[in-house]
């Protein structure tokens, strides 16, 4: 049950959690430092995130959400016979009100890495759809995942939104995409939500806001690998930095050390020199006829397509 699937990842097993400050080190000691995007989401990530989504600057969420509001229906009408709702990087399951309305599975699944939170969000979603049971499952996508076995095997639809899919480079992104189309047993579909090219000064302040929320969220990553690996960095040394690679079509969030920085950790060391970065994110930008490709090279059959007036975000519904 779901109190059971939140106790399994809350309470790590020891080698879980070796494996995490394993991998920790390993990217801290690449020439070109990096710690996964995955690491921003602690409580306080979690918190900063949701501030983020609300932010002026910050387009993916509310332009996503516009063309569920606009296009429920079709949605709806794509997803009809829907029995499990499987959402992935539920987060605060705000997105998949919509369409716990209109597609009124029997069952919703919440996926999300920091499942703690996501477990308030589940019960909260429950309490408002007394007529679908809501559980909270952990997984990091970034490894070999899998739904609990009792997930029932009816008609599955996968929910995929706020473009999270553009955390992972091409490759990764195309096995997740199999791994997706592996669950739905040749029936129902995925809908999910991209985020497309656009002009820089879009792109830039929807990483880099004024007020500095997306900076705190990147800093906060520190906090974070400070707990898991023990290591001592303060924020105050490091600097957000967001830039666009074109050759990707990607954002990339970084740390840059404003002055040489010895950063320490129970099993390592490393030096810093002034301007070094540590590379915390992509955010791949993908034209849409790009997606569709992986798509198609994923498995999934016939799709739909909803956007925005200025082409911003996209949202697919492809079936299996
Ligand atoms: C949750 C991965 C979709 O890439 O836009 C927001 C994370 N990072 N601001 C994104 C994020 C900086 C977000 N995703």
């Amino acid at each position: 049950g779901g109190d059971d699937d939140v106790r399994a990842a809350t309470q790590r097993p020891q080698g879980a959690q070796a494996a995490l400050r394993h991998e920790l080190a390993q990217g801290l000691m690449q020439q070109q430092a990096q710690i996964s995007p995955k690491f921003l989401y602690d409580a306080r990530g979690c918190a900063l995130f949701e501030q983020i989504t609300q932010l002026r600057e910050y387009y993916p969420t509310r332009t996503e959400a516009a063309i569920m509001a606009q296009h429920e229906v079709e949605m709806a009408e794509a997803m009809s016979g829907c029995q499990v709702l499987i959402e992935l990087g539920a987060g605060n399951c705000e997105k998949v009100r919509r369409l716990c309305r209109s597609v009124a599975p029997l069952q919703f699944v919440g996926v999300d890495i920091a499942v703690e939170f996501l477990q308030q969000a589940v019960v909260r979603l429950g309490q408002d759809f007394p007529q679908m049971t809501a559980r909270a499952v952990a997984a990091d996508f970034t490894a070999d995942w899998h739904l609990p076995p009792d997930v029932p095997q009816g008609r599955r639809e996968l929910f995929y939104p706020g473009s999270s899919i553009g955390n992972f480079d091409t490759q990764q992104a195309l096995h997740m995409l199999k791994h997706m189309h592996s669950l739905l047993n040749g029936d129902g579909g995925l809908l999910i939500g991209i985020d497309l090219p656009k002009s820089l000064p879009v792109l830039i302040a929807a990483y880099d806001d004024e007020q500095g929320v997306t900076a705190e969220f990147n800093l906060n990553v520190l906090s974070h690998v400070n707990r898991l690996l023990g290591s001592d960095f303060k924020p105050q040394d490091w600097e957000h930095e967001a830039c666009f690679d074109p050759r990707h079509s990607r954002i990339e969030m970084h740390l840059r050390a404003r002055h040489g920085v010895m950063v320490c950790w129970p099993q390592g060391v490393r030096y810093f020199a002034q301007g070094e970065t540590i590379h915390t994110e992509n955010s791949y930008k993908y034209p849409l006829s790009d997606f569709l490709s992986m798509l198609r090279a994923a498995g999934f059959g016939a799709t739909r397509v909803w956007t925005d007036e200025q082409q911003w975000f996209a949202v697919i519904h492809a079936h299996a």
